[in-house]
């Protein structure tokens, strides 16, 4: 009898325990709810109205093997026929602001400098946006997330320098055709990503691998063509437009793998590589120290005879310097960083010259996501270190979700949203940091890169069998509409 009762009562105590380790507190009335999707991961219509070839377009076309199940987004969510229904579930949850972005190519098809606009494109985007702002939602732009027109792929992508002025033209017409409408704009979305999978490792599009100087190269071009958008936005568009401006950098928690001091700066080192790679530039002008020295350290004994990590001059430090008007963040999980012997000179890599091994824990909970643990604590350690190390920014969080592979009863994205929400929320009111913005990722299932369809992010479910794209609500979607009512994650506050 005491046995069975043990076995009964004891699953319900521990399911009561997860449920309810979220604070009670409320959330700060200027705090602001969100949801985010991309152009690639959604709109579909990859050749309608007059869209160039973007290298996403050109992979999923080209190359058999780089995507699972030979998934395209030919169609995806079909976005851009049915961004009206998308505008109704976005005000069903009651989310206060759209994170969407730009397709380059639907808006300048050929990408480079001086070529026409196309109109159709605009009007997509134009329709889209006033769609939001007639049912009270706000708009947040990023210009560039990841589908980069095929034209400027063909002339070498980011590593070459010329791309910071075709991508600054691209953001001029940007501003001209939609900066009536638009008062939030990101330049780019999670730059590391762009350089580090896309020119590094090689594992996102165009493919190449050229660890330790092409991503180095991406990275000095998409930073300069972000500071010149900021520039140009204050110059000629800030007075009259009045909005704000930023980038989105991503990154995982970097915890120490142990006490050791070795561990502690390795993991210190990690972050600094990670995510002081863009955003010690856009705050203080120059890439992280320990950085360049290392990398000055590691060229030099490789024998080039300059740095495989390009220099800012002088002048340049200046003008990238505080080119943010926030600071936003997306970030997922966490990583123990573990000191590691210097590698032998000739390992020629961006890891070699980062020198840390990064690995996750078993006991930490899976997702359908490989690089993807949940771990709820992460983000509060997380948002602390970027207040400490960027002088208490205003910071937005731009991206953040789960994967499963699938159903409409997702307690595990219930649970993930309710304990990372907790831990932003007692970060501001135990630790004082300014968050100010929280963007679920995603609004609805889509086309998750190189995974293709199979993990699955959604707060809807998109039915990717039916020519329609049905889209259901999750439990998950039932949740964060309760937490954006009532501003609290438990049942009562
Ligand atoms: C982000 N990591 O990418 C992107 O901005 C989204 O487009 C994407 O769908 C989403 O996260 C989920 O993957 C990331 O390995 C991909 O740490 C990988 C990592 C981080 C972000």
């Amino acid at each position: 009898m005491v046995t069975r009762l043990v076995l009964f009562v004891l699953p319900c105590v521990l399911l009561f325990e997860k449920a309810y380790t979220a604070t009670n507190r409320t959330f700060p009335s200027y705090f602001k709810f969100g949801v985010a999707t991309a152009s690639y991961q959604v709109e579909g219509a990859w050749n309608e109205d007059g869209k160039g070839e973007n290298i996403w377009d050109h992979v999923c076309h080209t190359n058999s093997t780089f995507i699972d199940n030979k998934d395209n987004g030919d169609v995806a969510c079909d976005s851009y026929h049915k961004y009206k229904e998308d505008v109704q579930m976005i005000k069903n949850l009651g989310v206060d602001y759209y994170r969407f972005s730009l397709s380059w190519s639907r808006i300048l098809p050929r990408g480079l400098a001086g070529t026409p606009v196309n109109q159709l494109g605009i009007n997509y985007y134009r329709n889209l946006t006033q769609e939001l702002l007639d049912n009270g939602i706000e708009p947040m732009v990023t210009m560039f997330h990841w589908d980069l027109p095929e034209p400027l792929q063909d002339i070498g992508g980011w590593p070459n320098p010329e791309l910071e002025d075709h991508f600054v033209y691209y953001a001029r017409t940007v501003f001209e055709q939609l900066g009536d409408l638009v008062k939030f704009w990101m330049t780019f979305n999670e730059p590391k990503q762009t350089c580090q999978e896309g020119y590094g490792l090689g594992v996102m599009a165009p493919g190449i691998k050229s660890s330790g100087i092409a991503d180095y190269k991406c990275a000095h071009t998409l930073i300069k063509a972000h500071a010149k958008t900021y520039h140009l936005y204050d110059d000629e568009f800030r007075a009259k437009q009045n909005g704000s401006i930023g980038i989105v950098a991503d990154t995982t928690w970097y915890e120490p793998a142990s006490g050791s001091d070795a561990d502690k700066a390795a993991a210190e080192r990690a972050l600094q590589f990670k995510f002081g790679w863009f955003l010690n530039p856009i705050v203080n002008g120059n890439y992280p120290q320990v950085m360049i020295d290392r990398v000055d350290e590691r060229s030099k004994k490789q024998g080039f005879a300059q740095s495989r990590l390009p220099k800012f001059t002088d002048e340049e430090i200046e003008y990238i310097k505080g080119t943010h008007d926030f600071v936003a963040v997306n970030t997922y999980t966490t990583n123990y960083a573990q000191d590691v012997e210097e590698p032998d000179s000739d390992e020629l890599s961006y890891e070699s010259d980062m020198k840390v091994e990064l690995f996750l824990d078993d006991d930490w909970e899976e997702s359908a996501s490989s690089w993807l643990r949940v771990v709820p604590w992460g983000i509060r350690k997380l948002v602390n270190w970027v207040s400490k190390t960027y002088n208490n920014p205003e910071i937005f969080i731009t991206e953040n979700g789960v994967s499963d592979r699938g159903g409409i009863e997702d307690e595990n994205r219930t649970s993930f949203y309710r304990e990372y929400l907790s831990n932003i929320l007692e970060a501001i009111e135990e630790d004082g940091v300014n968050v100010t913005r929280y963007t679920a990722w995603s609004l609805m299932d889509n086309f998750e890169w190189a995974r293709g369809y199979a993990e699955k992010y959604g707060l809807y479910s998109v039915d990717f069998k039916s020519s329609n794209r049905t889209r259901t609500p999750k439990a998950s979607a039932d949740y964060y509409k309760q937490v954006i009512t009532t501003r609290c994650l438990v049942n009562s506050c």
